[in-house]
């Protein structure tokens, strides 16, 4: 694979929380450090994004009475699955996985930082309104395509592509450098959205254009 200049890699949460262990563990998830190292080696541009949650977060099962992590409720923007506590602002499991070696990455987007609305995606909070800032990065440096890896396929690397494409980047998800948490059908269900709104899924050994 060889990236364009204009072509950024975004390395989605890779966590100490989302990899085995942790609190919302990702099952294979260390297995795609080094791939996703030696991936980052190829691009001129890297995205790093840092779930960084306060505590007592909206998207905590233990912040509702008497619901269960893996549950879905309703909230004011829209429906929202409840996680174990994770990735809370300043804790080890909130840090970067140590594995993790991409010196030359230029910006480390954190987000899910407001109490009452979860960020699944690097681009904008889970009301689809309040952005991150990261359109704007990404337009002033004349970045095209955007190239997504990371934890989880079907939330986070999902929630960014969607996001990517919907605003005219190119937009490809590199496979077998994600793992998918797979609740409920979340997998199937981003795995179909993509292929319809023209988000490419490839394998990290597909040549490029
Ligand atoms: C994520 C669930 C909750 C993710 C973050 O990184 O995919 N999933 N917070
Ligand atoms: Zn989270």
């Amino acid at each position: 694979m060889v990236p364009e200049s204009n072509a950024v890699l975004i390395v989605t949460d890779i966590q100490n929380d989302f990899l085995p262990g942790g609190a919302l563990a990702v099952s294979d998830g260390h297995a795609i450090v080094p791939l996703v190292n030696r991936l980052a080696r190829g691009f001129q541009n890297v995205v790093i994004t840092q779930d960084w949650h306060p505590a007592g977060h909206i998207s905590f099962a233990s912040t509702h009475a008497g619901r269960q992590p893996f549950e879905t409720i309703g909230l004011r923007y829209g429906q929202q699955v409840l996680w174990p506590d994770h990735c809370i602002q300043g804790s080890s499991g909130a840090e970067l996985a140590p594995g993790l070696d991409i010196p030359h990455a230029q910006l480390i987007i954190r987000k899910g930082y407001h109490a009452h609305t979860d960020s699944y995606s690097a681009f904008f909070e889970a009301d689809r309104k309040t952005p991150t800032g990261l359109t704007g990065y990404l337009f002033e440096r004349n970045i095209e395509h955007v190239f997504v890896v990371g934890l989880a396929l079907d939330f986070c690397v999902f929630w960014t592509a969607q996001d990517a494409r919907a605003h005219g980047f190119q937009t490809t998800v590199i496979e077998d450098a994600c793992r998918a948490i797979d609740t409920n059908g979340s997998l199937a269900e981003a795995n179909a959205i993509m292929d319809k709104t023209g988000i490419q899924r490839i394998q990290s050994t597909a040549r490029l254009g």
